[in-house]
């Protein structure tokens, strides 16, 4: 009877006390470590979702925690209006890593974009010539980079901007994966930037053409327009390389990181640029009172660091492979698709977007020991933590083929 309670118990708080912005697969977790997470009743799960691909270094990671647990009882936060001993480590760091003349550090990965969007406008004004207040940005539908209204605005999906206009103006919406449309709507001078996901998260799982990012990459260099890449979610490892862009040799003039950049213990974010871009926003236009404080840096080197020493890209290539081979191995006649990229995955149900099959797949995967969300109806990612072993994987692909087997 207790353990009903406590699982019931958290469940009700949230429903009494939070708001209702959410809604979650009836699961309570208490505790995680590496690919695994325990419920209020002690029950294991793999968790293939990863914090929507924040925890690629898999839950509580020891030497990212140290890292948290060591600063956290130096020094948190002194705001930018002082210098501190970490920010200028982490900024050489970070920037050696990727291949960037300078970051600017950010919390949360809509930040991160908001930030990239602020320098492509300053850009457009101080660099390009674009005429005050008339730079244009476009964007893709399908797209998904945040909750504000800057991003919903770019936003093709009711679910994220209905009931929440005016919208934000400057806008261009044209259809991903689709070089004529980026070509066409390339020819307005006013054009700043064209931002992208290299394969569409909450979309789900959306993979271009191979080419398509260097095709868009090519028109926009020959338009004087700037590359973005939200990398916030396909970035750190994910889909087999440090970042998606990199299965195409493209380096984006404005690079969006967030969710993993902290390894999922702390909001860290950055967008990162050469100096022409960058240089666009003078001391005291843009900010945060928590962007770039030493915690985050700390825990954001210990985050990277553990992407390199782990070889973490490798593994997620490797373990992708075997992942899709196996689904498709499988022949269930409820999945029509199984696509992805690295363990960036996920599977169409075969029903339309309203049937609760997806959400009751989900709901055996967790009676079954594994933790998936469906989006878009019918779709389910399958995400794992990048340090996930083969053993485990081959675990996991056993507990899905069951579940299908079932219905
Ligand atoms: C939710 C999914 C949703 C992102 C990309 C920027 C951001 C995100 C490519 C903003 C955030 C999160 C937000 C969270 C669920 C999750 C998500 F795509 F990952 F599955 F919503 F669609 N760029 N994605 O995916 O980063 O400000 O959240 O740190 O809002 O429900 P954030």
């Amino acid at each position: 009877m207790q353990a009903v309670l406590n699982s019931q118990h958290y469940m009700e708080l949230e429903d009494k006390y939070g708001a209702h912005n959410y809604h979650p697969l009836p699961v309570v977790l208490e505790r995680g470590e590496g690919a695994l997470v325990w419920d209020v009743e002690g029950k294991q799960y793999y968790d293939f979702l990863s914090a929507y691909s924040a925890v690629n270094q898999g839950h509580c990671h020891p030497k990212i925690v140290k890292a948290l647990q060591e600063q956290a009882n130096t020094l948190t936060l002194t705001s930018r209006a002082f210098y501190n001993n970490v920010l200028g480590e982490y900024e050489q760091y970070i920037t050696n890593l990727l291949g960037y003349d300078k970051v600017l550090p950010m919390n949360t990965g809509v930040e991160g974009g908001e930030t990239a969007l602020k320098l492509c406008r300053k850009w457009a004004y101080t660099v390009k010539g674009v005429p005050r207040n008339e730079a244009k940005i476009i964007f893709v539908t399908g797209n998904f980079w945040g909750r504000t209204l800057a991003a919903i605005s770019s936003s093709s999906d009711p679910s994220s901007y209905k009931g929440f206009g005016p919208y934000m103006p400057g806008y261009i919406v044209i259809p991903y994966n689709n070089l004529a449309a980026l070509e066409e709507a390339l020819q307005d001078p006013h054009v700043a930037g064209f931002m992208v996901e290299p394969i569409q998260g909450e979309a789900g799982v959306i993979v271009p053409d191979d080419g398509y990012l260097k095709k868009a990459y090519d028109l926009c260099k020959a338009a004087n327009v700037l590359f973005i890449a939200d990398e916030v979610q396909t970035g750190l490892a994910r889909t087999g390389k440090m970042l998606c862009c990199d299965h195409e040799g493209i380096k984006p003039d404005i690079l969006i990181l967030g969710k993993a950049l902290s390894g999922g213990v702390f909001p860290v974010s950055a967008a990162l640029a050469d100096d022409e871009v960058m240089l666009t926003i003078k001391p005291g236009e843009h900010g945060s009172t928590f962007g770039g404080n030493p915690l985050a840096c700390k825990v954001a080197m210990a985050a990277l660091e553990v992407i390199v020493e782990e070889k973490l890209a490798d593994n997620a290539e490797r373990l992708g492979h075997i992942l899709r081979d196996e689904l498709r191995a499988i022949k269930s006649p409820l999945v029509c698709e199984v696509r992805g990229k690295g363990l960036l995955n996920a599977i169409d149900i075969d029903c339309d977007e309203n049937s609760p099959l997806a959400w009751n797949i989900c709901l055996k995967l967790r009676d079954n020991g594994l933790l998936a969300k469906p989006t878009h109806g019918n779709k389910i990612r399958f995400a794992p933590p990048l340090i996930m072993t083969e053993a485990q994987l081959c675990d996991c692909i056993d507990i899905i083929s069951k579940t299908l087997k079932a219905f």
